[in-house]
């Protein structure tokens, strides 16, 4: 991945409320200045879906141009790397 590397795609993250990580995640994008799209699965029913799509068990889910990336660990990690 190069520099930048998000800034091009469509980000869309999965989010409950009263999540830490989410807050977190929104936060490094926002000070990215990185447009995202916030779907929130509070409801059971919804994050129970998502968990089934996916396969991961903890919020917030990050995609980018659909494909998922993983929570605010890893796109931490991505920062780090610059790749942000
Ligand atoms: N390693 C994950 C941790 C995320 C996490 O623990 N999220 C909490 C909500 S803030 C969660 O989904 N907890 C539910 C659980 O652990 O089952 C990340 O970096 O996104």
């Amino acid at each position: 991945m190069k520099k930048g590397y998000l800034s091009p795609m469509k980000i869309k993250i999965y989010t409950t409320d009263d999540c830490p990580y989410c807050v977190a995640a929104k936060n490094l994008l926002k000070r990215k200045n990185l447009a995202f799209e916030e779907v929130d699965v509070s409801a059971d029913d919804e994050f129970d879906a998502l968990v089934k799509k996916t396969g991961m068990k903890t919020v917030p889910q990050i995609f980018c141009d659909e494909q998922l990336i993983g929570g605010f660990q890893e796109l931490t990690q991505l920062d780090r790397e610059g790749k942000v």
